[in-house]
Parts: structure tokens; sequence; C-alpha cells
């Protein structure tokens, strides 16, 4: 029987992931780990602590009986230039902790790279699979560090963990995190409340994105593939629609009228522009079967509501 433990279980991916992994196994199979963030509606196993306790974790395990792990917990862009040295800790010092457990429980992994790990010298366009990565953020430093310690376990000691280069990644349920691409997130509340937003990026700045719902029934059939089909053990680019803060804002002003964008980019517009436009996933697409489903005109629709009825309720 599967068991799955979810680390950042709180955050913005782990959020719906948890959800969809307990409609799927069961909610007696999915445990929950969260540092601080709670959500106060949560039905399920929930136990706290920090993923860089390695006994914990190996507590866990054993409580539970895990045979699998989703290790979402981590440090984001922004947040990672404002405390490099917790960015290290807990992104790479913490999944060090996750693969050595694999390997010694024969554990099965999810851990999430991201276009941080591409860099200025990575081509701007169709970014391909095999391509230079020297990244210039903290954050993107520990990607990259991290992807090869998931080809290095792979490789040396066979533990099965699966990877996936998120791009922006939008969604609801929880609030945006300290990100470079969240501003594609805060926009709706600030359309919502204020019918106004002030965004951090300038109108022109192109990255990645992809509707959280996409992003997540991808992750789960990545770990649903056969082990033969994964070719890739670093992280496999992942990729839907790319836009601008100004594609953006023209979509949020069909849905609310007088919507006004004003532009005061910070030193997020650096990290943006040291991040690719378009990625290339035709490898995930060949080997197992990936395909997105939301463009940007139906990601800003069903953000846009979802968002307006949860601060509706609250
Ligand atoms: C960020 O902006 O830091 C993240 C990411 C692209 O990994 N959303």
């Amino acid at each position: 029987m599967k068991k799955v433990l979810v680390t950042g279980a709180f955050g913005l991916v782990g959020s719906e992931l948890v959800p969809a992994l307990q409609k799927e196994l069961g909610t007696d199979s999915v445990v929950a780990l969260a540092r601080q963030t709670v959500d106060p509606n949560f039905e399920g196993i929930l136990e706290k602590g920090d993923v860089t306790d390695f006994n914990l974790l190996s507590s866990l395990i054993d409580k539970y009986q895990i045979n699998e792990i989703y290790h979402l917990a981590g440090l984001l862009s922004a947040g990672g230039e404002k405390d490099p040295q917790r960015a290290w800790d807990v992104n790479v010092n913490g999944l060090r902790s996750v693969l050595d457990l694999a390997k010694e429980k024969n554990l099965r992994v999810f851990w999430p790279s991201s276009i941080a790990a591409f860099g200025p010298s990575t081509p701007k366009e169709n970014v391909p699979q095999h391509t230079s990565l020297e990244p210039t953020s903290m954050y993107g430093v520990t990607k990259v560090a991290g992807e090869l310690l998931c080809q290095y376990y792979f490789k040396r000691w066979g533990v099965d963990v699966r990877s996936l280069r998120y791009p922006g990644l939008n969604g609801w349920r929880a609030s945006p995190g300290d990100g470079t691409t969240e501003y594609a997130i805060h926009i709706f509340y600030g359309a919502i409340k204020d019918n106004a937003y002030t965004c951090f990026l300038k109108p022109d700045a192109v990255l990645p994105m992809m509707y959280l719902d996409d992003a997540i029934r991808g992750t789960i059939e990545l770990m649903a593939a056969d082990a033969d089909k994964i070719s890739v053990r670093t992280s496999y680019n992942f990729a839907a629609v790319s836009f601008s803060p100004e594609q953006l804002a023209a979509e949020v002003a069909k849905l609310s009228p007088g919507f006004q964008m004003k532009y005061e980019p910070d030193f997020r517009q650096q990290i943006a522009e040291s991040w690719p436009k378009t990625i290339d996933d035709s490898q995930a697409r060949e080997d197992w079967g990936w395909t997105h489903v939301y463009g940007l005109e139906e990601m800003a629709q069903e953000l846009y509501e979802k968002i307006k009825q949860k601060l509706a309720s609250q």
C-alpha cells in the first residue's frame, strides 16, 4: 500500500497536491508535514516540524510506514536572496536528508527543481533539456545542486527520485509565496480588492508559467510512470505557457473592467532577466506523455473566479 509524506504541505504546491493525493490514495495514506503555516480547515494527518531535522523525518517515515515522499519544502527565489544561508540549508541539506533516508529505507522521492536552475548563459528561447546551468540567484544555485544530487543518488544507489523544473506556478488555494513569478498570483488579489496592482517586474518581462492544476496532474503522472520511461534523473523541463505582466494585465482587465496596473520593478526584475522566456519540454512529452491543458486566458478566468470566491468566504 502506498503511504506518502508531503513536506511543505501548506505551500503553493502542497496545498493542492495534498488534497489530490488524498483523493487518489485515501486520507489515511497521506501525511502532511508543515513547519508553520497550517490551514485551519485541514482534514487529514498533520505533523509539524522542520525538514532540516533528520531525526524527525526518520521517525515520521517509520511511524507511518512511508514509502514515497513529495519533498516540497524550500525557499523560493526572492526569499533565497533575503537569506541565502537558510536557502542552502533548507533547499540542499533538507533534500540530502530526504535522499539519505530514501536510500536507507527504500523510498521513492519527488522533488521540484525550477526554471531558476537556468541563468544568463542559457538560451532565452526554447531552452533544451540539456543546456548551460549557471544561475545567478542562490535559489537557482540550490536547484542545480539539488538536481545533481538527485542524479547522483539514482546512479550510485538506485534511489528512484524524479523531478520537474517547475515554471512559475499559479494557484488560488494558498497565498502566493516569496517568488519572482508570484506577481502572476498577487495581481488577482489586487484586482479583486482594489481593481489595481503595482507589479515588481517590468511590463515586458516574459516568463514561463503554468496553472497549478496542470502542474499537480503532471507531478502525479510523472510519479506514476514506469521507471524505464524516465530518461532524465536530474530534472525534466516542464512547460505550458509564457507571458509578460502586460499580457496578464490585459486578461485581468477583461475580467475586472477598469483594472489599473502600475510598474515599480525591484531586485526581482534582475532575477527574472536571468531566466529564459520559453522552455522546450519535448523530452517530458515523449518519455511519459506530459501535456498541458490551460492557456493564459483559461488560467486567468479560473484564478479570478476562485480567488474571488475564496476572499468572499473569508
Ligand atoms: C520563483 O519565482 O521563485 C518560483 C520559481 C520559478 O521557482 N516561482
